[in-house]
């Protein structure tokens, strides 16, 4: 539910690709928040060259959140305030072992997988190693998550992650999939997550907050 207009309270600071900040989008969908979508191209660098997005987050990453005086930059901080904050929708289930299995592969993704395979580490690698490298890199660290993931879900899941609803698993799953199926990772290997992705493609606040629905995605055909 992005606006762009400035007539509410919370604004996010995103770019419509980033992973990062599609995990908020979604968080924000599922609570029924609408917000103020505020786009940092990341590909133009701006993340490093704007005074402005710097004073928000010194470390030049998205996805931000403004909610009146607070700024917080960190996906899962964002998340975890949201959850907080507005207690409508929980992202957490009450069940202590389904709780700690969305900790657990919320983590896995914001640590484990997506800290190593965003842009700086894909240069470097590019620059100092090899451009060919890069790929067999990503696919290695995406299996290496997948496959941890993989195993800590099964007798677990419902229709989604841990159970019939979507909780904060699949909030960090979607786009981690998006990103996977961006660099052709075989999913075969995965029969759980695979089953999930394809399931995520149908539900509408996932799909609203997907990179290509987002306002600044490039048009189709550009
Ligand atoms: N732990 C942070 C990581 C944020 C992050 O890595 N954001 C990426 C996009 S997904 C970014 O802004 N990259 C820009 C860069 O590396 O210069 C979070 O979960 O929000």
């Amino acid at each position: 539910m992005a606006t762009e207009s400035s007539d509410n309270k919370l604004q996010l600071y995103s770019y419509w690709m980033s992973s990062c900040a599609f995990r908020a989008r979604i968080a924000l969908n599922l609570k029924g928040i609408k917000y103020e979508y505020k786009p940092v191209n990341l590909l133009k660098g701006e993340q490093h060259s704007d005074p402005d997005f710097l004073k928000l987050n010194p470390v030049g990453f998205v996805p931000v959140l403004v909610d009146g005086d607070l700024v917080i930059s960190d996906s899962f901080a964002i998340i975890m305030y949201l959850e907080d904050k507005f207690t409508q929708r929980p992202l957490l289930p009450s069940d202590l072992q389904k709780r700690i299995i969305n900790f657990q592969v919320a983590h896995i993704v914001a640590s484990s997988i997506q800290p190593m395979q965003n842009m700086r580490i894909l240069d470097y690698i590019g620059e100092k190693v090899s451009p060919d490298e890069k790929l067999s890199w990503v696919h290695g660290v995406i299996r290496k998550g997948f496959t941890a993931i993989e195993k800590l879900l099964k007798g677990h899941t419902g229709r989604y992650a841990t159970g019939d609803e979507l909780f904060l698993a699949d909030v960090f799953l979607a786009p981690q999939f998006y990103a996977a199926t961006s660099v052709n990772v075989d999913m075969s290997e995965f029969p759980v997550l695979a089953r999930l992705m394809e399931t995520y493609k149908e539900v509408p606040v996932i799909r609203e907050a997907s990179p290509e629905n987002q306002p600044d995605a490039p048009s189709p055909g550009t």
